[in-house]
């Protein structure tokens, strides 16, 4: 018997069951659109997808929407990636799936022919939502999961087994029935109770795992614990909760250390390993993280800052990025980020071009050496992408100048650059009205052509020629002597400006944040550095991968990291321009530039 052929006839027949129950679905808590007149393939689905702004060195399948990385691992050589998947359609449905996704690098990708795991049990027969992996001790994969088992959306925690551990690919997923394994008590808003973390071990015996949710507007890092990874119990405090912060999706909670650049397994504990906790803010669409001692003899997680004052709150990522999650990579000792980078564009955009979303590109996270925050970069791998090398040195930039980078097709490229300059005078003063800004809202009113002091400067990429599209990633330097919270009294401002990137809309996109229109603003986030007054010469390095639709960026080797998604009418392929500027009165040294062309990655069926 052709066992592919039986499982794609009762994939076929348990969706056409699901669909039609679901066209009742109502979502009291539900974090996306739902667009239930989109969700079948007939009623959205182009006759094909249309390759314009298709990334090429990214994450993404052939077509259709994606959303949340779910799942990530490292199994008998193989990366797994397992990620929120609308099989019908351009837009998120409530038949969302649980596509998959192999490679050996982590950069070219094999897609699996059938979900992982989809809507079929009533314990998840309303949806199959986002979740993580663990690898049980015998190397033994589990994947813990959120299942949406009725109509007014009540959310338990599923788990699925490989039914073949041989197979290093794990094509083919079991979900037993003794799920669920987690249903919500009384003292848990169930239809906001999702997303299980990866489990680990308190003392190398009981299992832990956090599950986010909220409490009114608390939102919640629920504690559950286990002896034999069946049998969870709710523990009687929450891992951490906030009050005023909404709904938490995606939570992750793992170890960094202190003292090197090696990443840890998710049980390791000891005096010189800190513990971060991420939640994904419903309300804000934004990953935010914190750093902290985790005492695993009390089960409790003491953070170094309180996330309750914003303008503390730290971010992977200031830009398009939401519903990160992180594994533990043994091969290479290291622990990678995996974030979705949404369109920016309107939903009538996604379903005519027949494809939304793309994976950013992995990230390794290591601690900064300064402890307070978490440096973020994209994995060695990406580099074997990078084509001829062209570079700049030594290039003075006064108040005004542009540079243009020639010789690199750079609508698909990877930079390194590092800015110098000798004196920190004219940095412009801090406004004190600015803190209760968020950079973003700062970026918006002091864009690249704001002329300064000590910038702006930066990059402008996907430019068309005399600038009628361009996406400017540019740096300032602001004073403030009035810092209390820091004995540095510099504040730089790092912004990645989408709201000039496309003629395309014809209005600003820079307000609008509706889920359904185009939404693309000035995003911006402060980078901790610490100048040295004593020293003649200070520098700035920023690096940038491009990919057509795609920009994302990191200044001072991932202390701040920005993503924008953007969609150039006439800035494409070789028509796409790439300069350096500065606008401010400091004169800027390009003390060294490296571009490179980047090649495709190969994103293959099997
Ligand atoms: N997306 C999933 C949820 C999660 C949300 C549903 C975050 O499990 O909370 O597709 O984007």
């Amino acid at each position: 018997m052709d066992f592919s052929v039986f499982r794609s006839g009762i994939w076929g027949l348990s969706a056409l069951l699901v669909c039609s129950l679901q066209q009742f679905l109502l979502y009291a808590n539900a974090s996306h659109t739902v667009f239930a007149h989109l969700q079948s393939a007939s009623a959205s689905a182009p006759a094909n997808v249309t390759n314009q702004h298709r990334t090429g060195f990214h994450f993404q399948p052939h077509k259709h929407w994606i959303n949340d990385p779910n799942g990530p691992m490292y199994y008998k050589g193989v990366y797994h990636l397992f990620y929120q998947y609308n099989p019908n359609a351009a837009v998120w449905g409530t038949n969302i799936v649980w596509a998959h996704s192999v490679s050996a690098d982590l950069i070219h990708w094999r897609h699996l022919p059938l979900p992982a795991i989809y809507p079929s049990k009533p314990f998840d027969l309303f949806g199959t939502w986002s979740g993580s992996a663990t690898i049980l001790p015998g190397n033994r994969p589990v994947i813990l999961y959120t299942g949406v088992v009725d109509a007014t959306g009540t959310q338990v925690q599923n788990y699925a087994v490989p039914a073949n551990l041989s197979d290093p690919d794990l094509r083919d997923w079991i979900k037993p029935d003794d799920n669920p394994l987690i249903a919500g008590d009384e003292s848990v808003d169930r239809t906001a109770f999702r997303d299980p973390t990866t489990a680990w071990r308190v003392n190398g015996g009981q299992w832990r795992i956090a599950v986010g949710g909220r409490w009114g507007q608390q939102g919640i890092a629920f504690l559950y614990k286990s002896r034999d990874f069946r049998r969870w119990v709710k523990v009687g405090h929450h891992l951490h909760e906030v009050e005023g912060t909404g709904n938490w999706e995606c939570p992750d909670f793992f170890p960094v250390a202190e003292d090197n650049e090696k990443g840890l397994d998710v049980s390791a504990a000891g005096p010189r390993v800190k513990h971060v906790l991420k939640m994904s803010l419903d309300e804000k669409r934004y990953d935010y993280y914190m750093m902290g001692r985790y005492d695993s003899a009390r089960d409790r997680y003491v953070p170094d800052s309180d996330m309750a004052r914003p303008e503390l709150r730290l971010r992977y990522d200031y830009g398009n990025f939401y519903a990160s999650k992180s594994f533990f990579d043994p091969e290479k000792n290291r622990r990678v980020l995996w974030g979705w980078a949404n369109e920016s564009d309107a939903t009538s955009d996604d379903i005519s071009k027949g494809w939304a979303g793309i994976q950013a590109i992995p990230r390794t996270i290591v601690m900064d050496p300064n402890g307070k925050q978490l440096l973020l970069w994209p994995v060695e791998e990406v580099e074997t992408l990078r084509g001829k090398e062209v570079t700049v040195k030594n290039h003075k930039l006064n108040k005004g100048d542009q540079l243009e980078i020639k010789g690199i097709t750079s609508a698909q490229a990877d930079m390194e650059v590092i800015f110098s300059f000798d004196s920190l005078e004219k940095a412009e003063v801090f406004d004190p009205i600015w803190i209760r800004y968020d950079a973003q809202k700062l970026c918006g009113e002091k864009d690249s052509t704001v002329e300064g002091g000590l910038g702006p400067f930066g990059l402008i990429t996907l430019a068309s020629k005399n600038l009628k599209e361009y996406t400017p990633i540019f740096l300032r330097v602001f004073r403030d002597p009035q810092n209390n919270d820091s004995t540095n009294k510099y504040r730089v401002l790092m912004c990645s400006d989408a709201s000039r990137s496309s003629l395309k809309d014809g209005k600003d996109r820079s307000n609008l944040k509706d889920g359904k229109d185009a939404y693309r603003p000035s995003f911006g986030g402060f980078v901790n550095i610490e100048f040295n007054k004593d020293t003649v010469e200070n520098h700035i390095s920023l690096r940038t991968l491009i990919d057509n639709s795609v920009v994302e960026s990191f200044a001072e080797r991932g202390k701040t990291c920005i993503t924008s998604r953007v969609y150039p009418t006439l800035a494409q392929h070789e028509n796409a321009k790439l300069l350096l500027f500065n606008n401010g009165s400091e004169p800027i040294d390009i003390k060294s530039f490296k571009a490179w062309p980047m090649s495709n990655a190969r994103l293959g069926d099997r």
